[in-house]
């Protein structure tokens, strides 16, 4: 199945989770400062900055992407965000709104959770000075813990006779019961191998539970933390604190609101903004330009967001979020094409290079790949092939060395593959970190 890669904003009310949304994708998602501004989810389509294999081969005047763009050698690939109503402690058993938003995670593949790290929101999501926000990247994690903890919880005894009763492996009893959540076996597994749990499941007691559910919540939910409104005046304090005790890998210092003001002062033509950078181009800096003079008010402005973010931190981050959850997931892109020489599509007749970029799971071999173009590519498969006419074996993992690949069939595929609709361009199972449904 081709679908999107989706990346859920979760945290507490007034974060910026709406903020964050709308700085890396075309959302519009309503914005507030009084918590629970978001009740249902938003959507977006943003763009992960992949390397395209155009640029290696010379052929960035003719690569056309199908979906996205593609800058001087980097493809952006479209995938999905969502943003939903903020979580507050308690919400797994019921507070705030509930248990109802924390349902709406279970399509989503890694989350982002944005965090307030100017100390200005309680855990509330309400206005007060000088709250710690290490308590919410502590909480948020709990909650999500909890949340599956106690659904498994409330059906333990039941779960376990039926798990004796059917002689069942474990990873299949769990299985039955995450599929909720968008899990496979293959992530129950690698979840299962993390714990190093071996002891028989009926003589788990609930802290064996909670530590199964500890792994499975970091195969299954890898989350980037957002440490953001860093333009505000206590952030400082607060990330050094933060950097001292978190995985830096994994933290990222935003500043939405930057973000989306830059956005919007490029988009009515004052400057030239290149994103996930410190370039902001005035028309005092290009006399030449069609860029529009700005007021001393809006010059002001600009100046401002230049020295609290950008000369400080090096851009507002936003996009280097996207870059860190895709890494988190460890997907490759795969380039399908006729052949290795024009690199053209494989599904189109239209002239251009390197038309199509798909998305793929860690461990997807080749001749998985052709299932998911399309069935037929798989039934007539004959061998593939990447650059150089290098013939690829069927189990060959995809990586970045092997990934512009040309299929040859036994018989020339005249339906139309798959990729080529709607907005698709990855290959997103439910679940995180294998394509290989089921493997174990
Ligand atoms: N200073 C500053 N303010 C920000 C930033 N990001 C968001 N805000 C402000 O924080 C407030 C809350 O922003 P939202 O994006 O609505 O927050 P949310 O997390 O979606 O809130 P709920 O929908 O209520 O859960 C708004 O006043 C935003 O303008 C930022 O980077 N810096
Ligand atoms: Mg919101």
């Amino acid at each position: 199945m081709v679908k999107e890669i989706l990346l859920a904003c979760v945290g507490k009310p007034s974060a910026g989770k709406s903020s964050f949304l709308n700085a890396v994708s075309d959302a519009t998602a309503k914005v507030g400062n009084y918590p629970f501004t978001t009740i249902k989810p938003n959507y977006g389509v943003s763009y992960v900055p992949v390397e395209c294999p155009c640029k290696k081969y010379g052929k960035e005047s003719q690569c056309k992407p199908r979906y996205g763009r593609c800058v001087e050698g980097t493809r952006f690939v479209p995938i999905q965000m969502m943003d939903v109503a903020g979580l507050v402690p308690g919400a797994s058993s019921g507070l705030g709104l509930g248990n109802i938003f924390l349902d709406d995670l279970r399509h989503a593949n890694a989350l982002v959770h944005v965090v307030d790290v100017s100390g200005t929101t309680d855990q509330n999501g309400k206005e007060t000075a000088g709250y710690d926000p290490i308590n919410d990247i502590n909480w948020l994690r709990l909650e999500i813990h909890s949340w599956i903890t106690n659904n498994l919880l409330k059906r333990w005894t039941s779960i376990v006779r039926r798990h004796v009763a059917t002689k069942n492996n474990i990873v299949d009893t769990l299985q039955t019961q995450f599929s909720g959540y968008g899990s496979v076996a293959s992530v129950v597994q690698k979840a299962m191998d993390k714990s190093g749990i071996k002891t028989p499941l009926e003589t788990w007691d609930e802290e064996t539970v909670k530590k199964v559910v500890d792994h499975f919540m970091d195969v299954r939910f890898p989350t980037i933390v957002a440490l953001n409104k860093i333009d505000m005046p206590d952030s400082d304090k607060n990330i050094t604190k933060i950097m001292r005790k978190y995985d830096q890998n994994k933290l990222v210092l935003t500043s939405a609101l930057a973000e989306n003001f830059l956005r919007k002062v490029r988009k009515q033509n004052y400057i030239k903004y290149i994103d996930g950078t410190d370039i902001v181009e005035t028309k005092e800096d290009l006399p030449d330009s069609d860029l529009k003079p700005m007021d001393d008010k809006l010059k002001n402005r600009v100046e401002k967001v230049q020295d609290l973010v950008l000369f400080r931190y090096g851009s507002t981050g936003v996009q280097e979020v996207l870059g860190k959850a895709i890494e988190l997931l460890g997907v490759t892109p795969v380039y399908p094409v006729k052949n290795v020489t024009t690199f053209g599509s494989p599904n189109s007749s239209k002239p251009g290079a390197f038309r199509d970029c798909i998305l793929v799971w860690p461990g997807t071999t080749v001749r998985e790949f052709a299932k998911i173009l399309h069935a037929e590519i798989d039934k007539y498969y004959l061998y593939a092939e990447t650059v150089g006419n290098i013939r690829l074996s069927e189990e060959a993992v995809i990586c970045h060395s092997n990934n512009v690949i040309c299929y040859k069939t036994a018989m020339a595929i005249t339906s139309k593959i798959s990729l080529g609709n709607d907005a698709s361009s990855s290959n997103t199972p439910d679940n995180n970190n294998n394509s290989k449904k089921g493997k174990k």
